[in-house]
């Protein structure tokens, strides 16, 4: 089988620091896709405005337009399109089957927890409540101790399998903001995560979303 990917070119619309707009930055720049920015102020509502509308009924971001014309919203879905083809999928059925399972984990329960922690610590969209957050982080640890058993089982560096893939990709919007969300600490009793993150996080297409120069660089020009 040829490996391809890569070859996608369009005009992704994103808040630069939103978590899910990071998700598909990653992406795109992983497999080399040629992109440009089209930056949309969440502060300012732009996510509602009518142009946003057309392409993301809900008035969220990300939203992709490609070159081609083909439009889609969700960043899952357009994580899961920019990367067919490429080196984040696994060839294998059941390494397949078991980089899906854990996206199906981080969307099923890891991100409805961490998000509310999120919005109570950062956004400040909801108030701030101890106890909420409390439930919340235990149920998470659940979700964390299950990443730190799989990959202390299986003596992998990466979720699915010696290869970093989606599986790994999608968590990590999320862990980007273990700081400013107060929860580093759960990573120290959790050394096999804490060296995943470590890994993930430096890789290049995550330093390269996460500095300054590339909103300079990406921008869709008018
Ligand atoms: N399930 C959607 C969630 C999109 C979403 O909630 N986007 C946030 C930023 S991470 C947003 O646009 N918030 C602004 C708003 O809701 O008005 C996805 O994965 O794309």
């Amino acid at each position: 089988r040829i490996r391809t990917g890569g070859g996608m070119q369009g005009i992704l619309y994103a808040s630069p620091i939103s978590t899910c707009s990071r998700r598909v930055m990653c992406v795109l720049q992983e497999v080399g896709a040629d992109w440009a920015l089209k930056p949309i102020d969440l502060g300012k509502g732009q996510q509602k405005s009518a142009e946003m509308l057309a392409i993301q009924p809900y008035g969220k971001v990300p939203a992709w337009h490609g070159a081609d014309g083909f439009m889609l919203f969700e960043s899952r879905a357009i994580m899961q399109y920019a990367a067919q083809g490429s080196d984040l999928v696994p060839v294998s059925n059941t390494e397949r089957a078991i980089m899906d399972q854990w996206i199906s984990v981080e969307y099923s329960y890891f991100a409805p927890d961490f998000l509310q922690i999120y919005y109570m610590k950062v956004l400040k969209k909801v108030s701030l409540d101890e106890m909420k957050i409390q439930a919340h982080r235990t149920a998470l640890e659940k979700t964390l101790d299950l990443l730190e058993g799989r990959l202390t089982s299986s003596g992998l560096p990466y979720l699915a399998c010696a290869a970093f893939t989606l599986a790994d990709l999608t968590y990590m919007c999320y862990f980007a903001q273990f700081g400013a969300c107060e929860l580093l600490d759960t990573l120290d009793d959790r050394p096999a995560l804490a060296a995943w993150w470590a890994r993930c996080a430096g890789r290049p297409s995550w330093e390269y979303i996460m500095a300054n120069r590339m909103c300079e660089e990406r921008i869709a020009k008018e």
